[in-house]
């Protein structure tokens, strides 16, 4: 017999949530019911414009034809297969497509389910390729402060975000961290990069000449930084990292979990910023969200240096049960033909314009003490109310969903990054509600 009452179909207490405050959610549940292409709509029936693509993930905008239907067909023809010593043809076709669609250089994918597992997967191929060459002395990992990797032990590690790290022991060893490129003094209010902080990337020269240069395997950045409230990398600052990165033989790991798939206006950052890494995190946007799929993409010298030894054995030992899955791989390629067929994934340029004038002109609205724009990312810094801070930006984010759009907030800062499907009409109705609600914040 069981000892608790029969489960209830809407009762919310068993669901721990991810990243949320539950009591608070849990007083006043935001649930979604359906979605359509900008829209969310509420159980209780109301629209909700998607101002930040789900999580930064859903770029085509929701409930996709193409999308919907091959995942649909996918599931009656094969529904899983292996992924170890086993294949089946989308996978492969999957890798090809998205290795077109890369900077030219970058000509292999290992897949994933996530964002945090692609971040693990590149840390280790990072690892092991030094190792495979016979440089086994390179072990160190580099991030910078305030960056996400995801919530994984190797992406708390070389991450900066606090709250993420502190709870969690001593992490992985050998790491070190770049200074963040928020200058607020001398950057507020910056349109598009900003003039000043390149010279930040110089750190790292300090951090080689402390370590030793030859001790370092790997750099892992965000081309730009989103989950810790966007930070738009200064003018030419991934170029000096680049150049760091060759003079001492350490890799440039670029995080695209965010930037990839037209974030910026080119399919990834490293193409929109002209700087070539040596690895590719992405996730995210490779499926519009829709099913779990990340993939890491490497240039052919790395997944070369793997390729010795005896052909019957395995060359890397790394791989997850759902690497590839035959279902997410089909939902991945007909997102990739959504992004041609519309022209997706070069639309944040043609539209950065029109986003960034009604960006700024929330400056001067009460509480705004910055706003910053790349490509269809925006963020609007909030003073935070004295003694309580993440307080004033997690009111707005409730207060805009309540008037009918979704934004996101991290600490007191309000990032936004919707569908790239999104119309001038949609930046007017979510800019005009936004500054309705800086209007009446307290
Ligand atoms: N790297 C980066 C740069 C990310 O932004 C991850 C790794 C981890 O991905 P997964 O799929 O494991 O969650 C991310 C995830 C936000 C927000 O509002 C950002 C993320 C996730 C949820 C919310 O900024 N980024």
């Amino acid at each position: 017999m069981l000892d608790r009452p029969a489960v209830t179909p809407n009762d919310l207490r068993a669901f721990w949530m991810p990243f949320t405050a539950n009591r608070q959610f849990k007083q006043a549940p935001r649930l979604f019911a359906s979605a359509d292409g900008m829209y969310y709509t509420t159980v209780d029936g109301r629209k909700v414009l998607d101002g930040t693509a789900g999580l930064w993930c859903v770029n085509a905008g929701h409930k996709r034809p193409k999308i919907v239907k091959a995942i649909q067909d996918q599931v009656e023809e094969l529904d899983y297969a292996p992924a170890f010593q086993m294949g089946h043809p989308r996978v492969f076709e999957l890798a090809n497509r998205l290795v077109d669609l890369a900077p030219e250089g970058i000509d292999y994918a290992f897949f994933t389910n996530s964002g945090s597992e692609s971040v693990e997967t590149a840390l280790k191929i990072a690892l092991a390729y030094h190792r495979a060459r016979g440089d086994g002395a390179r072990f160190r990992l580099i991030g910078r402060e305030r960056g996400y990797h995801g919530v994984n032990f190797g992406g708390i590690s070389v991450g900066g975000i606090v709250p993420n790290r502190k709870m969690f022991g001593t992490l992985l060893t050998g790491v070190d961290h770049l200074p963040h490129t928020h200058l607020p003094a001398q950057n507020a209010f910056s349109r598009g990069q900003p003039e000043h902080g390149a010279h930040l990337a110089d750190e790292l020269e300090r951090i080689c000449a402390l370590h030793d240069p030859s001790t370092i395997a790997a750099v892992i950045v965000e081309p730009v930084a989103g989950s810790t409230g966007v930070l738009i990398p200064p003018k030419g600052y991934l170029q000096r990292l680049r150049e760091i990165c060759d003079k001492h033989g350490i890799l440039l790991i670029f995080d695209e979990v965010i930037t990839g798939f037209g974030r910026l206006g080119s399919p990834f950052a490293a193409q929109h910023f002209d700087v070539l890494p040596d690895i590719m995190v992405t996730a995210k946007g490779l499926t519009n969200g829709v099913i779990p799929m990340g993939a890491v993409l490497v240039k052919p010298e790395i997944h070369d240096a793997f390729m010795t030894g005896p052909e019957h054995l395995i060359e890397f030992f790394h791989g997850y049960t759902y690497s590839g899955n035959p279902v997410a791989s089909a939902a991945a390629l007909a997102t990739l033909e959504t992004y041609k067929d519309e022209s997706l994934l070069t639309r944040a340029a043609e539209l950065e314009t029109v986003w960034a004038d009604a960006l700024h002109s929330l400056k001067g609205l009460p509480h705004v003490i910055d706003v910053r724009n790349i490509g269809l990312i925006g963020a609007i810094e909030l003073e935070p109310i004295a003694g309580a801070p993440t307080k004033r930006a997690f009111s707005a984010f409730v207060e805009a969903f309540e008037r009918g759009c979704l934004i996101r907030t991290t600490g007191d800062i309000i990032a936004l990054s919707p569908p790239l499907i999104i119309e001038p009409a949609h930046i007017e109705e979510l800019f005009g509600t936004l500054a309705d609600v800086l209007k009446n914040l307290d």
